[in-house]
């Protein structure tokens, strides 16, 4: 199991000024921050990031709001980092996030809800390597 996850704060986190107050949530949960900046994804970026929901009704639509601001990717290390750091993000849909989960304070909707969480190890790897170069991937403290 990999002690490591990607997360973004998509454009909304950004917009809505609660970088700081996401990230307290995270390193309050345990998290380590290991990788992180700001930046804004290509409509090519998105679309690739996303490929995997490409014939999805709103495939269209989470490209455009993705590419809409910037956003706050993020490599973060805590022991089982996916699945501690889906359920500290809680459900896509922030209605049925549990309480005290990041999309249930601060997410509108299924499609702006605040943050992004890898869903496999796998996934956590390529995603990593998608935002990051190798060499800002060590954690040098
Ligand atoms: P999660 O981000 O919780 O892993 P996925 O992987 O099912 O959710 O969906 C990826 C992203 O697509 C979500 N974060 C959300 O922004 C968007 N999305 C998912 N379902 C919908 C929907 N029904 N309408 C609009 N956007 C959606």
């Amino acid at each position: 199991m990999s002690n490591r996850t990607l997360a973004i704060i998509k454009p909304d986190g950004v917009r809505k000024n609660i970088i700081g107050k996401v990230i307290a949530e995270i390193e309050k949960a345990g998290f380590k921050v290991i990788a992180m900046k700001k930046m804004r994804m290509t409509k090519v970026a998105a679309g690739e990031f996303y490929g995997v929901h490409k014939e999805r009704p709103f495939y269209g639509e989470l490209v455009e709001f993705m590419t809409s601001g910037p956003v706050v990717p993020m490599i973060l290390e805590k022991e089982n980092a996916v699945a501690n750091f889906r359920k500290l993000i809680g459900a896509t849909d922030p209605a049925q996030a549990e309480e005290g989960t990041i999309r249930k304070l601060y997410a509108d909707s299924k499609g702006e809800n605040i943050i992004h969480g890898s869903d496999s190890d796998e996934n956590a790897a390529i995603e990593g390597n998608f935002f990051f170069a190798k060499q800002e991937q060590h954690d040098l403290v």
